[in-house]
């Protein structure tokens, strides 16, 4: 069984991202739970700003669960990643990670890799941000582990880093791993625009797919744009994928309209057919 997810910013400067809900977390779970998602993803501005007793609350009174919690604000507010040249500014990107992993973990959810993940470039060689981002998900994924969760890496369009831009790049990068406790995270919309066969490439990352960011090839709301969900749907079904589909879409044209198109596209699609 797939469970649907609907992603909450908290983060202003993140504003016109590609988030349905924003900067009101109650409000936000109110209208998930009024839609009828079975969890929502949080993008935090800082670990600082949420209080893991709070949310479980919240999240308990709403019958939600937290599916996943971005560490993009790293980058967005503090212009940190994993492959800056600094070693200082490196370690400072890690620490934000790790106190991510931290929150998510004190609500069992596990945190996402996407754009902390920085790119190669500015005076720093592909195969020197490799290790260095491969020296990253080692020591950030066996940190996981206490919480029992994964840690969850998100190839990203070539416009966003060049470190793995699909499904097949994402293998690669986690067979140099020594951890066994980082998955992927398949976000259709940047799998549209660098998969071959977005239905193969799910197949090609079958049970290393630990996530599904659920949207559009223009991102917005899965059915307001032209992705063809059935050959998609079908390659779920046929990797036994029972994680979460989570709406990772603008707000277009507002977030509860968003958020109701895709509840529509998960039931046609996800749901009924696992
Ligand atoms: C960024 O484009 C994205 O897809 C996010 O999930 C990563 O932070
Ligand atoms: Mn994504």
């Amino acid at each position: 069984m797939i469970r649907s997810s609907v992603t909450v910013s908290l983060v202003p400067e993140a504003k016109g991202g590609p988030f349905v809900f924003w900067d009101d977390l109650p409000g936000a779970c109110r209208l998930a739970r009024e839609i009828g998602f079975d969890a929502i993803e949080i993008f935090p501005p800082s670990a600082a700003a949420l209080d893991a007793v709070q949310v479980q609350k919240l999240l308990n009174d709403h019958g939600l669960v937290l599916a996943a919690m971005g560490t993009g604000a790293g980058w967005v507010k503090q212009r940190r990643h994993l492959c800056l040249p600094d070693g200082t500014a490196r370690a400072e990107a890690r620490a934000f990670i790790r106190s991510i992993i931290d929150l998510a973990g004190a609500l069992q959810a596990p945190a996402i890799i996407g754009s902390m993940q920085g790119r190669s470039g500015d005076g720093v060689d592909h195969a020197q941000a490799t290790a260095w981002l491969v020296e990253a998900l080692d020591e950030l994924g066996e940190y996981a582990r206490q919480y029992n969760t994964p840690l969850i890496y998100e190839p990203l369009n070539r416009y966003e880093t060049n470190m793995a831009t699909t499904v097949e790049a994402g293998l690669r990068l986690l067979e140099q791993l020594s951890t066994r406790n980082v998955v992927l995270l398949a976000d259709l919309f940047h799998m549209n625009i660098e998969e071959t066969d977005m239905a193969a490439a799910l197949r090609v990352g079958g049970k290393q797919i630990g996530h599904l960011h659920f949207v559009d090839s223009n991102r917005r709301a899965a059915g307001f744009g032209h992705i063809d969900y059935v050959p998609i749907a079908t390659a779920l079904q046929e990797i036994g994928y029972t994680g979460f589909a989570s709406a990772e879409a603008l707000a277009h044209p507002t977030p509860e309209a968003a958020a109701r198109q895709t509840m529509l596209a998960f039931r046609r699609f996800l749901s009924e057919s696992i």
